[in-house]
């Protein structure tokens, strides 16, 4: 077994193991990044698009934001389309100034790999067996195994940022932790295909036949969404059958100048809202979606693992420069109540713009139709009021971060 030694082991290099690697590094504190799978591996998941405020400040000061300011897209409004009348959210008005950058998480993650790679910090990618030891000691270690040979890293702190599947959560004694969760009764199928966006905007749409999303990568590439049954197969959905049930749901100017091509990317994503109480034991802290997971309606997912991120990074920091000691075990309070907030919205959203069949009514205690009258309500009273239109954009761009 070698031995090897650092300040804080991160569990995963997605986004949060990545980010906050390279803050603290910014810092002087040494870090080492264990991760399950290869880099390349971890670029090929597609997921988030929308970045808040809060992120896009975070990356430029983990000096890693040049090539999304320069290819990102500022975007200050979306639209909710709703039977087929649409609503522009305006952002920019409805916040004082505020928007959304339209930047990929695979890029974000390329960029914080490559800014890992130039200052030659250590990852392990294609490890196996991560086991986190003594984390209420304080003493915490990792042992793990990387090309066939078997490594135990002792540390300071573990930042468990490997995602709901991980290790880390689990290391949590269940005794010592609570988990709260909504599983949804649907998916979403997603296909990325290299034609221009259909609108400038993302257009969120609630439709007799269920959601549907059109975003967007950039000017020459889409990023497409369709609510589909939790039993459908990625095999069913054929690029024609998706684009025909898209066009389907998109409001007629929309669906009448939709480009279609083939697929580069197809895949079925379930939809969970998931909180993990208290997010740390002893030196461990769970940072992203290894603590919480919303559904992606509201793009918070990545956002919310950012905000986690400059939470521990900010506690650590204090902690390793003498001006506060033990502030790392105020995390997990300081996370939660922003962590609720999202999911909150999240759930909202998903609860207006979905189709439940004959989930929600039953789960609500009440008969199905009049949950979907009482949703329709609900969307309809926030879209034609002012007031309405500020509570939605206030908490698409992000609520504050909380003060350190
Ligand atoms: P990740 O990205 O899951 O990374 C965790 C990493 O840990 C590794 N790992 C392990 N490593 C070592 N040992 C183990 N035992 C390990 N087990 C796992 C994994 O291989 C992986 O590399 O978590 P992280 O970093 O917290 O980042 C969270 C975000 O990825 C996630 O919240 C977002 O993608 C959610 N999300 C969205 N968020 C937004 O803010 N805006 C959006 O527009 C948005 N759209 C989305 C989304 C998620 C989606 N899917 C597929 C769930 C759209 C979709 C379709
Ligand atoms: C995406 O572009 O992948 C995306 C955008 C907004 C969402 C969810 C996903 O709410």
């Amino acid at each position: 077994m070698q031995s090897i030694k650092t300040k804080v082991a991160i569990i995963g290099a997605g986004p949060s193991g990545l980010l906050l690697g390279q803050l603290l590094a910014n810092h002087g504190i040494d870090n080492v990044i264990i991760e399950r799978v290869s880099g390349d591996y971890v670029l090929g998941r597609i997921r988030a698009g929308i970045l808040e405020q809060g992120l896009v400040d975070l990356l430029r000061e983990a000096g890693v934001s040049k090539r999304m300011d320069e290819e990102g897209h500022i975007h200050d409004g979306f639209a909710i389309s709703y039977y087929g009348k649409s609503y522009r959210i305006d952002l920019n008005q409805l916040t004082d100034g505020k928007s959304v950058m339209c930047y990929g998480q695979t890029e974000v993650t390329r960029d914080l790999m490559d800014a890992r790679a130039d200052k030659g910090l250590s990852t392990y990618y294609s490890s196996k067996n991560v086991v986190l030891q003594d984390i209420e000691t304080a003493h915490p270690s990792v042992k793990f195994e990387h090309d066939g040979v078997s490594y135990c890293l002792e540390c300071d702190f573990i930042a468990g940022c490997d995602g709901f599947h991980g290790v880390s959560r689990k290391s949590i004694p269940e005794e010592k932790r609570q988990e709260f969760e909504r599983v949804y009764p649907f998916g979403w199928l997603g296909i990325l295909s290299d034609t221009p966006p259909v609108a400038d905007e993302l257009i969120y749409c609630k439709t007799e036949q269920g959601f549907a999303l059109a975003s967007m990568r950039s000017s020459t590439r889409s990023r497409y969404y369709l609510q589909v049954p939790l039993t459908d197969k990625v095999e069913d959905w054929s690029d024609q059958r998706f684009w025909n049930e898209l066009k389907n749901r998109l409001p007629s100017e929309s669906a009448d100048t939709l480009v279609t091509g083939p697929s580069i990317e197809k895949s079925i994503a379930p939809l969970r809202s998931f909180v993990c109480e208290p997010m740390q034991l002893g030196r461990l802290f769970l940072v992203g979606d290894s603590a919480h997971i919303v559904p992606p309606t509201g793009a918070k997912g990545l956002n919310l693992a950012a905000s986690d991120v400059a939470i521990l990074y900010g506690l650590l920091r204090k902690e390793y420069n003498g001006e506060e000691q033990n502030a790392t075990q105020r995390y997990s309070e300081l996370a939660l109540t922003r962590v609720w907030q999202a999911e909150r919205f999240s759930w909202w959203m998903s609860n207006m713009l979905h189709d439940f069949k004959d989930d929600a009514g039953e789960a609500n205690n009440m008969d199905q139709k009049t949950f979907e009258r009482f949703m329709k309500s609900e969307l309809d009273f926030y879209l034609s009021h002012e007031e309405g239109q500020k509570v939605i954009a206030t908490q698409y761009v992000g609520l504050p971060y909380p003060q350190i």
